[in-house]
């Protein structure tokens, strides 16, 4: 079994790596990252650098190591995105072209992550059902739905073994994510711990879906792990763990640190993408298909990220 992670060195990627590593053996996990240095210590799996638009050089080396499954974690986030639709189009977009083709080619299973932004202001945003209206405005939302459907064309008409999960925001302590909407969640803590004041640029109402990390890797690898013959929904599952507002995270970061204070100072382009996303997505599909359920709420990730940045940053 050879596995390749794509975008190895993100938010994801750096903490997939390990996971896989510890399930399959890092020999045989291939790790692509681009911009982003690989942190030093790889755990032993094998790490290239690889731009995912350079088609060429993807086939070769699925080609070369005899590669099963890609996790094909490499895009731009929301707001970076919005900010160059045309370059975000290319990496998003061509980008997982190029795995799918690859994939065919040499017959591989792909992972596709999607999100809350494959979802527009029209859908629901509470209980955002499975099956829904979805017309993203954002270039990231339009290209993480296109993605939704280039994975199931391919499993249709090609019999790939294509699955994604739609995460919400992502809150994690090893590598902060660049550039995305809900990166506030993120940030907040490292203030907090070092005894200094917030800044967010969402609104104090802004109501999001929120995971904590490890959730968000336990259900990687449990819907890849999971009976295909289940899978209805197989590229896009709904999966939610908590749902808050920047003044409630505050408020729980309070009970730990009573000094903490946040401001807001609201950054228009990450607040009408905010407000374009559903608040609290339905996650019964997941449920019901292959036995998903969140360990964390938002009082216990508080704790166990309030206790890693304190490690990492005091
Ligand atoms: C972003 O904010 O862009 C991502 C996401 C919710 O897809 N974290």
């Amino acid at each position: 079994m050879t596995i390749l992670i794509t975008g190895a060195t993100g938010q994801i990627g750096s903490e997939l790596m390990p996971a896989l590593a510890a399930l399959y053996g890092a020999e045989n996990i291939i790790a692509l990252g681009h911009k982003r240095k690989p942190s030093s210590d790889l755990g032993g799996c094998r790490y290239f650098s690889l731009d995912i638009r350079d088609q060429a050089g993807l086939q070769e080396l699925v080609q070369s190591y005899q590669v099963d499954t890609i996790f094909h974690l490499a895009s731009l986030l929301s707001a970076v995105a919005e900010s160059n639709p045309q370059q975000a189009w290319d990496i998003n977009i061509n980008g997982l072209i190029n795995v799918l083709e690859s994939a065919r080619k040499y017959q591989c299973g792909v992972f596709f992550p999607s999100s809350i932004g494959a979802f527009g202001p029209n859908t629901p945003k509470q209980n955002t059902p499975q099956d829904t209206l979805q017309r993203p405005n954002t270039l990231y939302g339009i290209s993480k739905l296109s993605g939704e459907l280039l994975c199931d064309y391919y499993h249709q008409h090609y019999g790939l073994d294509t699955r994604g999960l739609r995460f919400p925001g992502l809150i994690s302590y090893r590598t902060a994510p660049g550039g995305g909407t809900t990166d506030y969640a993120v940030e907040i803590f490292a203030a907090a711990v070092q005894d200094q004041p917030y800044q967010c640029f969402l609104a104090a109402d802004t109501q999001l879906d929120m995971m904590y990390m490890p959730d968000a890797i336990a259900a990687i690898i449990k819907l890849m792990q999971a009976d295909s013959s289940h899978l209805q929904h197989r590229n896009a599952f709904n999966i939610s763990a908590m749902s808050f507002t920047p003044q409630q995270l505050a408020d729980e970061i309070k009970k730990h640190y009573p000094d903490f204070t946040i401001h807001y100072q609201i950054d228009p382009l990450r607040q009408s993408i905010a407000d374009s996303w559903p608040q609290q997505m339905s996650d019964s599909a997941a449920r019901i298909e292959w036995g998903w359920r969140a360990e964390y709420d938002l009082p216990a990730m508080v704790i166990d990220m309030l206790q890693h940045m304190r490690k990492r940053l005091c």
